[in-house]
């Protein structure tokens, strides 16, 4: 089945490497009824809003399923739902369940890719000795 992801499991993020063996298949977009929030270490589909949230579709087999559902916390966390696609093909998405996006801010282009970059909250000051 085709899974769109649109967090950490996209290429080049922290997670790539559990999508290692699934088939990438293309670059694809949700129609603008979504939300993209940030949740610190990884982001949320929430199914509300105006946003188009960009991401990857990759075909998976059941097994790989299986593993990505206990990884993402189905159907506590996120809960996997077929959604549909720009591209009009329908994939299943790990959408947020609402109650964990209470405290989460709003990324508005719809990219995990474009999210602000993490604030370091100390000053560490001129970086001797790493010359
Ligand atoms: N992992 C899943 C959902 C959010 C996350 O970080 C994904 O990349 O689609």
């Amino acid at each position: 089945m085709k899974l769109f992801v649109y967090g950490t499991l996209m290429r080049g993020e922290c997670n790539e490497e559990r999508l290692r063996g699934a088939r990438f298949i293309g670059v694809d977009c949700t129609p603008p009824i979504y939300s993209l929030v940030n949740l610190g270490p990884y982001p949320g589909l929430i199914e509300a809003g105006t946003t188009a949230v960009h991401g990857e579709v990759y075909e998976i087999d059941d097994v790989l399923l299986a593993a990505l559902d206990a990884f993402e916390e189905h159907p506590d966390v996120y809960l996997r739902t077929m959604i549909d696609l720009e591209s009009r093909q329908s994939a299943f998405a790990y959408v947020l369940r609402p109650e964990h996006a209470a405290a989460a801010t709003p990324l508005a282009r719809g990219d995990w890719r474009q999210r602000p970059a993490i604030e370091v909250p100390w000053d560490v000051g001129p970086l001797h000795g790493l010359k």
